[in-house]
């Protein structure tokens, strides 16, 4: 028998602080123990929780990292391709052959088609200080600039609509003021599991335990209806702007709206309010009561469309207005759909219609940074020489055919893009193949090396957008490196991370990678700007500093792991607007909340681009596909980072969720293999059959990695087989949320 504990030679391992930096939008401090120049163990934060400062504590992600670092599938040595692309076949090469190769083709596309055939991928994998897209930025700037997206994946039509509604983004209130509301609205909003800042379950169960009553609505029994909310209402997918809207006919036709505060700051929510020349059912409240379409938006109306009772709609609206102050907070899902901008609009209208914006406790209905936000500072991509931008969600439209993409598709800088891309540089991601809709489609566009005449991936694992690469550079994770990180703006921390092991293999960081292109193409000294790395970090925490005294320099950040920036008393976002909108106009076109968008009017698409936020009933794949597909973010993985982790597959399995009625109707039980498909395609996986999946819809968490087998058809279960490329029609967002299939029980399952 072993006696492991025991053993008296054992030397204590060597804690090191350090953080998680993946997308998920927290950051939690890790301390990793090190014996012998091995992580042994990793652990988290174990200073005391405090109220307004409560521990960065990891989720299993994080504290399973150690099984990520070492997995034996690590990329450990440069690679090229040496079959088709996409096959997988590739030989290990020396890092000179690979840096010069990637130098050359970089030269010589720029040479050839210009700065604007080169595409920057957005790329989400490493987010602290010099990792990631930031350093790979630099680079293409130091050459003259890129085809650069703009609107991520994550939120794209946030960020176009609420600038145009409410002028800023500076729009969220910070935690230290949840709780002051009386009911905390959570709208296809799960952040028990998606994070959204560390501690933001955590502060939502604090307020709730005070009292607060917290509401969910979302077409899943998420982690968060079970562990944070008082109640759980489902909607159909795609309908929210339909309950919205019936919301809004019960506030206005019991006169529960806040008049008053429609009256003096906003614009257009009546015939009174509209701008000069605009007619005046164009107004928000005579779409409410159907006075343009003879459609009155009642609770009755909504029950069909929504599957939510007329009756629960109607004292719905009513608690809203008796709940004063009420917290609308949204999640991004709604907005990664067919008519994402609609859903962010119409929130904002329903914190304005119950008189919530601008007042503690309550919301501005829009996502965004609270005012003490401290941004961070650090390495910087520096100024883009290329003019041009396209939506991030349509680079596959700029490759398919860039001359069709028009400044109505979004393309920005000019009427269309001088050339095809020929280049694609993809670091930290994960979205040249996985991440992106369409699976297929995209592999078919890449496969062509004449058509995209090169690939490079930066990355830790031969992940299928690697896959697709014709030169892959290896990366070392955090816990090989020194940096800092900074909490998402819904947080507040910087966190230090400190290399707690020798790089892997020949791995070697993106900030390096890149600065020994530079030195290749002769932008070394731009790119380093005279800066070790060290100095950037210092650079880095300076910034936080200038804005917030009390924060440590980078020394000292190193030694204690972790800076919480104070939010008390917290700022409340439109308060002086509130309280006097001539005095404090918002940088909206009319200086006030545009609940009535100038901006969309002109634009002059109102079938799919009204002026103010309407339900567009989303488009179906026809009768042969009846079920609706959600892809969400869940604790399995962060996207598709921590696929490889063991440990976390077991915690949790990666399957289909099926309700028990569509299961029955198909004959399928509760761990069959299942397929689901549409037109675009088809994914085999395990089926789980559950009532915590509204009937009508079927869940295939994001972030599986595409595994097609021969007849293409993917063994693992990627979500982004099935979806769609087609972009919302103004933002140009992801609609990744929106897709239809059907689901059947294979002949041999089990
Ligand atoms: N664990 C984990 N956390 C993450 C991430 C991750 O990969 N893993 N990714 C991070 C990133 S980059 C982002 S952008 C965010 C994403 O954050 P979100 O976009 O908010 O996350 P999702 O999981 O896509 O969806 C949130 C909830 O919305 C519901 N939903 C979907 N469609 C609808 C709808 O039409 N109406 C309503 N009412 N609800 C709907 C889903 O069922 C889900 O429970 O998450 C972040 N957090
Ligand atoms: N169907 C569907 N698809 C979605 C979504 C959805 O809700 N539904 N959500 C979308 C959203 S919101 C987002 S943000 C995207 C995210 O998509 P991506 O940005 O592609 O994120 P990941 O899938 O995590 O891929 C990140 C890659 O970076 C690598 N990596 C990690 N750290 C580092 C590093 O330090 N350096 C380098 N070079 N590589 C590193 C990882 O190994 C991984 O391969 O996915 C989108 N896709
Ligand atoms: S994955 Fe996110 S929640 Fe989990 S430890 Fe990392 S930062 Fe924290
Ligand atoms: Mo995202």
């Amino acid at each position: 028998m072993t006696t492991v504990l025991a053993e008296p030679t054992r030397r204590q391992a060597i804690p090191i602080p350090t953080g998680c930096a993946h997308n998920c939008s927290g950051s939690c401090a890790l301390i990793a123990h090190v014996r012998d120049g091995r992580i042994v163990q990793i652990t988290t934060d174990e200073r005391p929780d405090r109220p307004n400062d409560p521990q960065l504590r990891a989720c299993l992600r994080g504290r399973a990292y150690r099984r990520r670092v070492y997995h034996p599938d690590r990329l450990l040595h440069p690679l090229r391709r040496t079959g088709p692309r996409g096959e997988g076949r590739f030989e290990r090469i020396t890092w000179d052959e690979a840096l010069d190769t990637v130098a050359g083709e970089l030269r010589r596309v720029i040479d050839t088609y210009g700065n604007a055939a080169v595409y920057l991928q957005h790329g989400s994998g490493g987010l602290a200080q010099l990792m990631g897209m930031e350093p790979a930025g630099r680079l293409l700037n130091c050459l003259g600039g890129h085809l650069e997206g703009y609107g991520s994946y994550s939120a794209a039509c946030i960020e176009a609509t609420v600038p145009i509604t409410l002028g800023t983004r500076v729009c969220a209130h910070p935690p230290t003021d949840w709780h002051n509301a009386r009911l905390i609205l959570l709208w296809g909003h799960n952040p028990a599991e998606t994070t959204f800042g560390t501690n933001t379950p955590y502060h939502l169960r604090r307020v709730r335990e005070a009292g607060t009553r917290i509401v969910v609505i979302d077409p899943r029994h998420t982690p968060t209806a079970v562990a944070l909310a008082d109640e759980w209402i489902p909607i159909r997918p795609g309908t929210d702007v339909a309950l919205i809207s019936a919301l809004a006919y019960v506030l206005i036709t019991e006169g529960l709206n806040d008049q008053a505060f429609l009256d003096r700051c906003c614009l257009g929510f009546d015939e009174a309010h509209l701008p000069p020349g605009i007619p005046a059912g164009e107004a928000y409240r005579a779409y409410v009561l159907g006075e343009a379409d003879a459609v009155p938006k009642t609770p009755a109306w909504a029950e069909p469309i929504t599957r939510i009772p007329a009756e629960r709609i109607a004292r719905l609206a009513r608690e809203l207005a008796a709940a004063k102050p009420m917290a609308l907070m949204p999640g991004y899902a709604p907005q990664r759909r067919a008519y994402g901008e609609q859903f962010v609009r119409a929130c904002i209208a329903l914190a304005a219609l119950t008189g919530n914006i601008g007042v503690p406790g309550g919301s501005s209905g829009a996502p965004g940074t609270p005012p003490q936000f401290t941004p961070m500072i650090g390495l910087g991509a520096g100024p883009n020489l290329v003019p041009y931008r396209i939506p991030t969600f349509r680079w596959t439209d700029a490759l398919a055919d860039s001359a069709a993409l028009t400044p109505r598709d979004g393309l920005r800088g000019g009427d269309r893009l001088p050339s095809d891309v020929k280049l694609v540089y993809n670091v930290a991601s994960n979205v040249l193949v996985n991440q992106h809709a369409d699976c297929r489609r995209t592999a078919d566009l890449l496969r062509d090396p004449a058509h995209v005449e090169f690939i490079a991936v930066q990355d830790q694992f031969l992940t299928p957008s690697a896959r697709f690469a014709d030169v892959v550079l290896p990366v070392v994770t955090w816990l090989e490196m020194s940096t800092v990180y900074q909490l998402e703006p819904q947080g507040n921390a910087v966190v230090a991370m400190n290399q707690a092991i020798a790089p892997l293999g020949e791995c070697r960081s993106d900030y390096a990678i890149c600065a020994a292109l530079a030195d290749r193409l002769g932008v070394g000294e731009a790119y380093r700007a005279g800066r070790t790395e060290a100095d950037w970090l210092r650079e880095a925490v300076r910034s936080v500093q200038a804005q917030d005294p009390a924060c440590p320099d980078y020394e000292t950040l190193r030694e204690q792991g972790i800076y919480t920036v104070r939010w008390d008393p917290p700022i409340v976002p439109f308060e002086d607007f509130r309280a006097d909108p001539a005095a404090h106009p918002l940088d909206t076109p009319s200086g006030k909340i545009e609940l009535f968008s100038t901006v969309l009017w002109d634009w002059g698409d109102p079938a799919r681009v009204p002026a103010v936020p309407r339900y567009i009933p989303e488009p179906d794949d026809g009768p042969r596909y009846p079920l609706q597909l959600l892809g969400p973010h869940t604790f399995r993985r962060t996207h598709s980072t921590l696929e490889e982790v063991d440990w976390l597959e077991e915690a949790f399995p990666h399957h289909v969720a099926l309700n028990p009625a569509d299961a029955a109707a198909r004959g399928i039980a509760d761990g069959d293999r299942v397929r689901v498909f549409n037109d675009r395609g088809a994914i085999v996986l395990r089926c789980r059959v559950t009532p915590l999946v509204m009937p009508g819809v079927v869940v295939v968490p994001q972030g599986a990695w595409w595994a097609p087998d021969a007849d293409g058809v993917d063994t693992r279960g990627c979500v982004n087989v099935l979806t769609s490329q087609r972009a919302t029609p103004w933002a140009g967002g992801s609609t990744q949320h929106s897709a239809w299939v059907e689901v059947e029980r294979e002949a041999w399952s089990a």
